[in-house]
Order: C-alpha cells, then structure tokens, then sequence
C-alpha cells in the first residue's frame, strides 16, 4: 500500500482551519448578532482568524514535535472553554464575558441554577475543534521538523497573519467608527474584531481602570462638579418633605418590566396588586421610567438608587469599585438619624454584598442568617418572596426608628421556577419556556406584594412610612424577542427592546391623597434625589447625576449604561435614531445632541468611579466609618 504524506506542518492547519470554523459556526449559532450587510458578515468570518494564526504560529518555533502537539491542543483547548463559557453566559446576560466578573466565582457558584439551565448538551460542539486536532495528531504521520530560524515560510506566515489583522481592523473601523475608543457595547466588540481579541482587549481596559484610580488626583472633579450643578433640578415645593420623618422601606421587585402591568396573559390579570395601586389615591405610579442597569444587574440598581451614577460598563461595580468611597442614599440617610439596612435572604457575598454595602455606610444587612427558611419555603434561587417579606415585617418592628431599608425580593428570577402550589395563574404558551414561565412568577411576586401591605398595615408600621418600590432590571432577555412578539403581537425591533426596558415604579404614602399616574419619561438614577427630597433631605451639593422627578426642570431623558437612550421625542438604539411616537428611523440629526451628551455623562460618571473621585470630597471623616453590625 502506497504510504500518503502529509506537508511538514498539516497539524497546524488543520488546528487553524478546525478553530476557526468552529469559532464562526459558535458565533451564528449561539450568539444573536446583528448583521446589517455582506461586510459585517465578512468582518465576522474572518474575525477569528489573525489571533488563531498568531497564537497557533507559535508552536512554529517549538522544536520538539510532541511539545509542539501539546501546545496545539491546549489552544484548541482553551478556545474551547473560552467560547462555550461564552455561550452559556450570553444566554443568561445577553453579553460577552468581561475580566472583573470571571473572578466572581461566588456568584456562579449560587448562580448553577440557571448555569445549568444554560447548559445545552449540544454545547459539546465548541469542542470538535480539539477531537479534530487530536484525531490528526494520532493519525497524521508527522517528521521531526528542523526548524531554521531564519526560516522565510515562517517570515511570510507571520506577514499574513498581520496582513490579516490590519485588514480586519480596517474593515471594522470603517464599518464603526471608534470602536475602540467610544464603545459601550461588547457585542460589537466581538462582533468587528472577535472574542478572543474582545478578550485582550478587555484585560487592556481593566488594567487601565487599575491605573486611573492610581493617577486621579481630584483635579477632574471640578469639571464633573460643573456639569452636574447645570444639570440640578430645583425640588417641588409642594412634594419636598411631603414624606419628612416617616420610616423610608424600599422594594427592589426583581426582573419586574412594566409591561405586564395593567396587562393580561390570555383572560388572567398578571399583577392585581399593582394594578390596585395604579389607581389608588396614595400612590405616584410611574409608567414611562427605565431601569438604567448593566451587567451588573440586581446589583447595578441597588448602585444606581444609592449613588444615582452609573454603574460600569464592563462588569458590576459592587464588585470592582466596592473599595471606593461613596455619597450614598444610605450615607446620607444615617447622616439624618435614620437607621439603614438592607434586607436579603441570600448569602451576604452575592454581589459583594457585604463589602459594598459598607462602603455605601449601610448600617445593618439581614442576609439570609436573619431569616429561618422553613419547609417548602425556598424555591428557585432560595427563600420565597412571601415569608420573606413576611419575616422582614417582623424585623422591621424591632429596628430604631426612623429606619430606611431595602428590601431585595428573589422569586421572580431567572428561570421563573416556582413550586406547584405557588402557581396562581397557567404558564403562557410559546417557544420559550423562559416567557413562558415568567408570568407565573410575577403573579407570585404581586401576591406576596399585597401580603406584605396587609402586614405592614398589622405591625402598625404602615401609617408612618413611605414605601418605594421599583423593578430592578428586564427579565426577558432579547433572546426572547420571538416569545414576546408572540404575546405583543408584533414582531419587535430594537425600538421595542428599548422599550421593554420600562420597568414600574410605585411611590406609596399613605394617608397622602393626591397620587397619580405620572407619565413623567425617568429612570433609576432620578430616585436617591427624589426620595431625599420626598423625605425633606437637601440634595444640591450631592455628587449625583439623576434629578427629583416631581421637580419642574427636571428633564425627560433616560440615557442607558450601554449608550442607547430616550428623550420626550425620540430613541436612539443601533446606532439609529427612531421617532418615538411612530417607532419609524427618523434623521441621526434629532439625537445627535443627546448622543453627545450621553457620552459626556457617561464618561463622567466612569472618571469617578474609576478615579474614586469622591474620596476627594469627603471631608467628613466619621462618615465613612460606618461599621456593620
Ligand atoms: C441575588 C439577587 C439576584 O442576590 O439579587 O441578582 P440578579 O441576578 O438579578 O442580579
Ligand atoms: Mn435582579
């Protein structure tokens, strides 16, 4: 039998061309890109390619043909683990991995829940690569190559990967603009230049953020100070100290989209409670008000109502800033003889929890030691919102008062699992188990709203206090969009995903009289200067970046942690400018300007958070010094 030769360096090929399919067939098939025409499909087959060239080309100056395997097959190994982590992340974030959240491991440790449910057995895929490359290995008769150094293939190989790299980047900046410099938005990152240089690129961008706390010297701060006292919206005389000396208790209503308010699943009404409230006398209820969270989610919220700034961009801010000092809601309400807390039955690590909420002064965490998690009442991702709220009624009538607390429900989570008895209304019907399910799991969350008011009413608490409550992010992912365009009825646009980031936000004071249905466009960051305000606190010489939403000057426009925004005529998402009452493209021209000023402000916000910038500011030394109980 003839013996067949294979060229010196097959191996390498083979591994090249092996990674680079499965990189790009990864990309279609796991991850929802956008492509708009033949150049960004382009852009996004070849995006793999120089980095693979690069990193494989190494093993052209290893000796040894067995090392030389090794090193190939780790690659092809790491890739690997690189992109199916990927996968299962962006089908729970929507989003690419970044540096800072790869090291809360806590987290995912508590989040196997919904790991696992991400897990897809066809995610075995990511790993044909290295049985391709294995099985050449085994198979492929390979010489001992005697490499010359001054070798010219080498040379050339090296000039076609870097040939390749320019034209990638080229195309890509033609196609965006200062990518590198001006991008909120992994997904074009990864997208216009590929995960694994998304990926270095990333860790450059860390580092950087490292070094600016290390080289901001306060300086900055007078340029923030600036636009941030031109932005400052006068409180309404009328509301200012409507809620003065009563408890403050704060609802974070997980994963809650105002869309299901007011709103039917098939016959059934999906939030009674709510709905209830809508209309009641005591209640502001805000229907046009955005969360304005990234990735950090739950706990971006909780950043952005105690701080009213943004949170990062890449990764949570609980975790990479929680060593900064802050101005928080908490901070200031403690400053006013109050006593702050936050109630949560989870672990006191999740989100950093227990670092960051003394940076934020908060005097008391009820984490889930505070709580007794009786038979049957933990589902999903722990202890079900209904005793929850019930015992932290109970822990309420034991604090000092005036109290201000948070409290963070849980049961409406990602994947929207509940027990059988827990079921108050059927599941929808659709392709996704997720929309599916998620009705249920608000009707639950209502259920355990009104119980909570119906407590507080018995422990005696009620008449005295104000109670805010807000959802915390979206719980439908864009993943969905078939899903929810089947319970829409519509097919939805990136215009709609815009608007399905509204989540509702109710402000109770009882007794009070005059509320209403507020259609005032606002969002989360407006809320630490509304309640202050509420609870006749003065903001004017706060740090703060939202404004009291009862004030006259206070502005309608929303700007996203990703860059996407809404004004009173307009929606800028994709790069494209929509009409809002149409949700037609309309000309770039009408959100220019507030294109440029998102920028600013979100700029801003990230000089001082990564420049720690209002360490120099505090010049009230007892403040920081809050310890937790
Ligand atoms: C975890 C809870 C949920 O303690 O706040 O966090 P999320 O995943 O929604 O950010
Ligand atoms: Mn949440």
């Amino acid at each position: 039998m003839k013996k067949v030769t294979w060229p010196k360096h097959s191996v390498l090929g083979i591994a090249i061309v092996a990674t680079w399919l499965t990189t790009y067939i990864g990309y279609i098939t796991s991850f929802n890109m956008k492509i708009d025409n033949m150049v960004q499909e382009l852009i996004l087959f070849i995006n793999p390619l120089s980095f693979l060239l690069f990193l494989y080309g190494l093993a052209l100056f290893i000796k040894s043909t067995k090392r030389k395997n090794i090193y190939i097959i780790s690659i092809s190994l790491i890739t690997s683990i690189i992109m199916f982590s990927n996968a299962v992340f962006y089908r729970f974030f929507s989003d690419f991995i970044t540096l800072p959240l790869l090291f809360q491991t806590n987290n995912f440790g508590d989040l196997s829940s919904s790991a696992t449910a991400n897990m897809h057995f066809t995610d075995i895929f990511f790993f044909a690569d290295v049985i391709i490359i294995a099985l050449a290995i085994k198979f492929i008769p390979q010489r001992e190559s005697a490499l010359n150094r001054r070798n010219i293939g080498r040379k050339l190989y090296f000039v076609v990967a870097a040939t390749i790299l320019m034209v990638n980047l080229a195309l890509a900046e033609a196609q965006r603009p200062q990518l590198l410099t001006r991008s909120f938005d992994r997904e074009l990152l990864v997208k216009n230049i590929g995960t694994y240089n998304y990926h270095i690129y990333d860790l450059f961008i860390q580092s950087k953020t490292h070094a600016q706390r290390a080289l901001a010297d306060g300086s900055e701060l007078t340029e923030v100070a600036n636009y941030i006292n031109a932005n400052y919206a006068e409180p309404n005389p009328k509301m200012f100290g409507a809620a003065e000396g009563r408890n403050l208790i704060i609802v974070s209503m997980e994963s809650l989209q105002n869309f299901v308010i007011n709103n039917k699943m098939n016959e059934y009404e999906i939030t009674p409670f709510l709905n209830s409230l809508t209309k009641d006398k005591d209640t502001f209820y805000f229907n046009n008000f955005y969360h304005q969270t990234g990735l950090g989610k739950t706990s971006d919220s909780e950043f952005i109502l105690e701080n009213s700034l943004y949170g990062r961009n890449g990764g949570a801010v609980f975790f990479t800033n929680s060593g900064n000092t802050f101005n928080s809601l908490s901070e200031k309400l403690g400053h006013n003889g109050y006593f702050t807390s936050v109630m949560h039955a989870n672990n006191r690590s999740f989100w950093n929890r227990d670092i960051m909420y003394q940076a934020l002064g908060t005097e008391k965490f009820y984490d889930v030691e505070s709580y007794e998690i009786g038979e049957g009442q933990a589902v999903n991702w722990g202890m079900k919102d209904i005793p929850f709220l019930e015992q932290s009624v109970d822990l309420m009538k034991e604090m000092p008062q005036p109290f201000a607390t948070r409290l963070i429900t849980l049961t409406n989570h990602h994947p929207f699992d509940l027990d059988e008895e827990d079921m108050m209304i059927p599941q929808y019907d659709s392709n996704s188990k997720t929309v599916n399910k998620y009705f249920q799991a608000v009707r639950y969350m209502d259920e355990a709203l009104k119980i909570f008011f119906d407590d507080l009413k018995q422990s005696g608490l009620y008449d005295n206090s104000i109670i805010v409550m807000y959802g915390d992010h979206y719980g439908i992912s864009e993943n969905h969009n078939k899903a929810m365009g089947m319970y829409m009825d519509k097919e939805i646009t990136p215009f709609d995903n815009v608007e399905l980031q509204k989540v509702p936000m109710f402000i109770h004071i009882p007794g009070y009289g005059k509320g209403k249905t507020m259609d005032e466009l606002s969002g989360q960051l407006d809320l630490r200067p509304t309640i202050l305000h509420l609870l006749g606190v003065d903001t004017k010489e706060d740090m703060q970046m939202g404004a009291d939403v009862f004030s006259p000057d206070h502005e309608p426009f929303v700007i996203f942690r990703d860059g996407r925004l809404v004004t009173e005529n307009n929606i800028f998402t994709n790069e494209v400018c929509y009409d809002i009452s149409t949700g037609e493209e309309t000309d770039n021209e009408a959100c220019e300007p507030y294109v440029e000023r998102a920028t600013t402000e979100l700029d801003y916000s990230d000089l001082i958070i990564n420049g720690d910038l209002l360490r120099f500011t505090d010049d009230d030394q007892e403040k920081s010094k809050t310890k937790m109980h």
